[in-house]
């Protein structure tokens, strides 16, 4: 009895722990006029979810990622902007605004159902479905699979 109370307790705070993580974090997107939006895993939640089953470099199985298009963050964006993301951990990728498409990447918040701590590259993680084409099984669009994703720049 004892036993599964310390457990219950052990696991109920961890996912307590998790939660606060992630909701600690909120993504900013600043656009070139100055103006800034700010999302947390929550308000990201309230958006239409995109979700795609493929195999990533990172993990060993085929996960399910969901969250937002990156396109649905960045309304009324010239496609001549270039985006510049930036992770936790200073890691930074530009990418053209004319090659962000209406479906992917995404913003996932969740992968497998489960949001991502920080050490489980969230609670932001951008990516693709790879598995659907070969063209997005390059090294360019690893490089553009930023994960702890804390702030994207759009530059014009
Ligand atoms: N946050 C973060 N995301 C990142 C990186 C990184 O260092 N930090 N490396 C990028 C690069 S250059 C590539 S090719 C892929 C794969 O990196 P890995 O093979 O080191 O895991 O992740 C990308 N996403
Ligand atoms: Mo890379």
């Amino acid at each position: 009895m004892l036993r599964t109370l310390a457990a219950t307790f052990l696991i109920l705070s961890h996912l307590v722990g998790e939660r606060a993580a992630a909701n600690g974090f909120e993504l900013i997107i600043r656009a070139s006029g100055g103006d800034e939006a700010r999302y947390t895993v929550g308000e990201l939640d309230t958006r239409e979810q995109v979700s795609f089953t493929t195999s990533t470099i990172w993990t060993n199985d085929v996960v399910t990622f969901s969250g937002v298009p990156l396109k649905d963050l960045l309304p009324d964006m010239p496609s001549n902007a270039t985006l510049t993301l930036v992770a936790l951990n200073d890691y930074a990728i530009s990418i053209p605004m004319a090659e962000i498409g209406f479906s992917y990447p995404i913003v996932a918040t969740r992968m497998d159902g489960s949001e991502m701590a920080v050490r489980d590259k969230g609670p932001f993680w951008l990516v693709y479905p790879y598995d659907s084409d070969a063209s997005l099984q390059t090294e360019t669009i690893y490089a553009r699979s930023i994960w702890q994703l804390i702030e994207i720049r759009v530059s014009e």
